[in-house]
């Protein structure tokens, strides 16, 4: 029910099945806490559907079921997944394995739980991608024994690849104190669920969603549409007339360096805002522009700041990667 109740767009989407992104790794790797971190960074812009199963947590990201499991210390759990590894890994797309590199006494238990990992979709005749997090790569223990950290990686990867055989392995360093280095992993790897534009979409989607507008347009300099999505037929029409003018009033202001407050222009017609606002990026030079038609809400001016950064952070990693 959580897509697009509110929002058409062109393409009728068909229902899909719902497809699960395991965590998985040994018990105190730090799933839980990078799946919070990821809850305070996307689910800003995601729908949030917590749920507490007996060994789960749950939530959804961009339409896909996070869900997280515990390998070794708790035996119960592990008997029933030898018993019956349908139930925990079947619709598995993508899986993503913790390990801690700072616990180095079980570094080979994690090790051998992903082997079992590997065997037991190859048993099952499926083929998720594997992400590796080499996780608690803290930016503090990064500075002080890089050298070391990055050699006990490097053999750490050689060893995996020569060992689990297993096609689609991808590597990733992350730390809950860098919470970027866990943005930008994962937008990586849901890339690899949507192509690009659709994952663009996707964002603007939930980001509309989340503004609760009724209507939504990333555009760049050359007026070229990224993604958009409209409440109806009618918001589409007069916010889409209104992009060039936008682009235009813009270029003037540029022109003239007329300071614009918190650089948006909004406009106010009767009970209508339109705001115009540039999506600056680092890293790259030109801008994009997002266009936003909400209805006017006098306690609700500042509806735009506070989602704002999460889905220019996310919005920018998507546009980066190839
Ligand atoms: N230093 C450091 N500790 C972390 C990091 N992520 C998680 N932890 C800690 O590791 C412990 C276990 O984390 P938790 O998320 O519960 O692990 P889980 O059992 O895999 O879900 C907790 O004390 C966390 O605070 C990290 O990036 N760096
Ligand atoms: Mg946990």
């Amino acid at each position: 029910m959580e897509d697009s109740i509110l929002f058409f767009h062109e393409e009728v989407q068909p229902k899909e099945k719902i497809y699960k992104i395991l965590f998985t790794g040994l018990d105190g790797a730090g799933k839980t806490s990078i799946i919070l971190a990821l809850q305070r960074e996307f689910s800003k812009i995601a729908v949030t559907e917590p749920t507490r199963g007996a060994n789960r947590t749950t939530f959804k990201l961009l339409g896909r079921e996070v869900s997280e499991w515990d390998l070794g210390g708790q035996k119960s759990y592990l008997i029933s997944y030898l018993k019956n590894p349908g139930k925990y890994f079947d619709d598995t797309e993508i899986a993503i394995y913790v390990i801690d590199i700072l616990d180095s006494s079980r570094i080979i238990e994690s090790l051998s739980y992903l082997y079992d990992v590997v065997e037991k979709f190859e048993e099952l005749k499926i083929e998720p991608p594997i992400n590796i997090f080499f996780h608690k790569c803290d930016p503090k223990l990064i500075n002080s024994i890089e050298k070391e950290i990055e050699k006990q990686i490097d053999e750490l990867k050689k060893e995996i690849i020569e060992t689990a055989n297993y096609e689609k392995i991808h590597f990733f360093c992350t730390s809950i104190y860098d919470p970027y280095t866990i943005i930008s992993s994962m937008s990586q790897i849901l890339l690899e669920l949507y192509p690009k534009s659709q994952l663009i979409q996707k964002t603007i989607e939930e980001f509309a969603k989340k503004l609760d507008c009724e209507g939504l347009i990333i555009i760049d300099k050359n007026s070229i549409i990224l993604g958009s999505c409209f409440k109806d037929d009618e918001s589409k029409k007069l916010l889409s007339s209104t992009i060039a003018y936008f682009l235009t009033l813009n270029d003037i202001f540029l022109e003239m360096e007329i300071e614009q407050q918190e650089d948006q222009i909004i406009v106010r017609k009767s009970e209508k805002y339109f705001l115009f606002k540039p999506i600056l990026l680092k890293e790259i030079d030109l801008p994009y522009y997002m266009l936003v038609l909400k209805k006017h809400n006098p306690f609700d001016i500042y509806f735009i700041n506070k989602d704002f950064t999460a889905f220019v952070n996310i919005f920018r990693d998507i546009i980066k990667s190839q």
